[in-house]
Order: structure tokens, then C-alpha cells, then sequence
């Protein structure tokens, strides 16, 4: 198999949600470690604007939002399914809803100034953090829920996991893991990042004892890569082949798009529109640096407009 390229940070959930995948199903995979804040030439370049991360690059072809990337590692490495027979639209759900509704809750509690940990290493650092985030606020149609509702939203999930895996299954559906571990085990992960909040953990053995199994896949590194490296890996490949289609009124393939994310990092990739369906939209772009590259992005949360 073409090598995976991971554009991610250390510091960053979904990537964590992406690294523990790998691990579970024992991929290797290429560390390609990107600023956490703008400028990132190489990985805008590969998507054409789409900034956020992580972005799954396998040659020239590129997977944007943890959700797709999910979908598309399903069949790759060993292990069961992420989405397990009878249970893939309970646990496509909650994976929804915990990275969007607690992912929201998630960003409140982290930065509380006694949760925060290490997460700024200077005063420089946190200076252009705010910056680049109000920057990537830009147009979002999110809402960040206050401290208050972020502490309940998050005890009334706490509790309820609670109450699910204690009957002594291993993961929140049963026996095997699906895709909702692994999205509620990085919003997880982020949460309790800066220690500020351990005794939330300690005081739910079921939770803590979840927690450990899946904190073991996420300690499966990648290789380093360089950016260069990786344009170089777009270049020497060809997009895999793709049949056209659009269920899009009016925008058939072959029509210049924008595609964006509808609630929040809305800024846009530029391409042609090799295909969109009710699950995936892939557009087709060429930069010097990459060569031609397909960019898929998942249908649900994104948006096609004519350029
Ligand atoms: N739904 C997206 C969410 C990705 C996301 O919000 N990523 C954060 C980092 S964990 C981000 O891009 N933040 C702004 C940035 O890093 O530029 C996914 O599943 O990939």
C-alpha cells in the first residue's frame, strides 16, 4: 500500500483520533508534523485552502476531516470494522455528536486557566495562537458553549459512559471498538491533556479502564517526513482513478467549485469537480509543487459552491 502521510500536530484531537486508528490496526505511517498555527505551505498547497487538521495524503491523493479519513482507513490494517454490523449508524452518531456538540464543551474546558497545562510554552506562543484562531474564526457558525453548560454537557457524558461500559464490555458498543471510541476517546484525551482535571477520571474506574486500552493506540509513532518530502511523494504519484458523477443541481463535473467545511475553518479549496454523492465530494486541482492531486472531502458538514 502507498505509504500514509499524516499532516497533523502533537497537540491537536482529531489528530490523536487519527494516530489511534493506525495504532489499533497496526499501520504504519509517516509523521508529517505541521505548525500549529498558519503558515502550512505544504499541506495548503496539497488541498488547495482547506486548513484544518489532520490530512490523510496517500501519494496524491488527500482525505480531509477525520470522519472521512475513518471511512477510508476502515478496510486497511487488521482488526474489526469501525463500523460494526447493526450498530454503524448508533455509532456514526455519537461520533458526530461528540465532534461537533462535545468538541465545542471540550475547547471551553481545556482552556480554563487551571486545566490548561503546558499547552502555551511562552506568552509569544499564546499571542499568535489567538491570533491564527480569530483568524480561523472567521465565518464559523459554531457556538462555544460557557463553563457551565461545558461542565454539565461534559459530567452528563461522563456519567452515562459510565453507566454503558459497566457491564463490563470493552469498548462503547461492545467486544470490538467501532468509529465512536475513537472520536470519544480524543475528545477525551484533549480534555485531560493539561491534568487539571484527573479526578474526573479517577472517580469513573469503567471510564479509566476504557481510557487506558485506548490511550495504548495512540503511542504508535509515525516516521518523521519533511514537507518537501511529502510534495514530492504528490508529485511522483497519480490521483487514484475516480468515476465522475454529481447529484449537485446545475454543477456537473468538470465545473470549477469551492469546497468548504459549513460550520467553522470554512475556508475554501479551489478545484474541479470530479464527483459528489451522498457521501463523498472530490475535486480535482493541479499547484507546481504537487502536481495533479484529488482532494475528497465527506459530504456531511461540507459545502459545494461555483467558483
Ligand atoms: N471535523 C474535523 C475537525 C478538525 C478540526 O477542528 N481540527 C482542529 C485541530 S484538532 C483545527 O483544524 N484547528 C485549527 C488549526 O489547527 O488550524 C475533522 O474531523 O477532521
Amino acid at each position: 500500500m502507498t505509504e500514509l502521510i499524516l499532516h497533523h500536530y502533537p497537540e491537536s484531537p482529531f489528530s490523536e483520533k487519527v494516530r489511534a486508528i493506525f495504532g489499533a490496526k497496526g499501520l504504519a505511517w509517516r509523521s508529517l508534523q505541521v505548525s500549529m498555527v498558519m503558515p502550512r505551505p505544504a499541506t495548503i498547497a496539497l488541498t488547495g485552502g482547506y486548513r484544518r487538521i489532520p490530512v490523510l495524503q496517500v501519494g496524491a491523493d488527500i482525505y480531509c476531516d477525520t470522519a472521512l479519513i475513518a471511512a477510508w482507513l476502515d478496510d486497511k490494517g487488521s482488526g474489526p470494522s469501525l463500523f460494526p454490523a447493526g450498530q454503524r449508524l448508533a455509532a456514526q452518531t455519537l461520533a458526530r455528536w461528540v465532534d461537533t456538540e462535545l468538541f465545542w464543551a471540550a475547547v471551553t474546558l481545556r482552556f480554563l486557566p487551571e486545566n490548561m497545562g503546558g499547552f502555551f510554552t511562552d506568552p509569544a506562543t499564546a499571542q499568535a495562537f489567538a491570533e491564527d484562531r480569530a483568524n480561523f474564526a472567521q465565518g464559523a457558525q459554531v457556538r462555544r458553549p460557557a463553563v457551565d453548560e461545558a461542565t454539565a454537557r461534559y459530567a452528563r457524558f461522563l456519567a452515562e459512559m459510565e453507566t454503558q461500559l459497566g457491564d463490563g464490555r470493552a469498548y462503547l458498543f461492545g467486544a470490538d471498538w467501532s468509529v465512536a471510541d475513537f472520536a470519544v476517546y480524543h475528545m477525551l484525551w484533549f480534555i485531560h491533556a493539561g491534568g487539571g482535571m484527573a479526578d474526573w477520571l479517577a472517580s469513573r474506574r469503567h471510564v479509566s479502564a476504557w481510557m487506558e486500552r485506548m490511550r495504548a493506540f495512540g503511542r504508535h509513532a509515525g516516521e518523521a517526513i519533511s514537507p518537501d518530502e511529502a510534495l514530492a511523494v504528490a508529485l511522483a504519484a497519480e490521483p487514484l482513478p475516480i468515476e465522475q458523477a454529481s447529484d449537485l443541481p446545475g454543477i456537473p463535473p468538470g465545473t470549477d467549485v469551492n469546497v468548504a467545511p459549513v460550520d467553522y475553518g470554512v475556508m475554501p479549496s479551489h478545484g474541479t469537480l470530479l464527483r459528489c454523492d451522498t457521501d463523498v465530494i472530490v475535486i480535482r486541482r493541479e499547484h507546481a509543487l504537487t502536481g495533479p492531486v484529488n482532494v475528497h472531502f465527506p459530504r456531511h458538514g461540507f459545502g459545494v459552491t461555483q467558483d
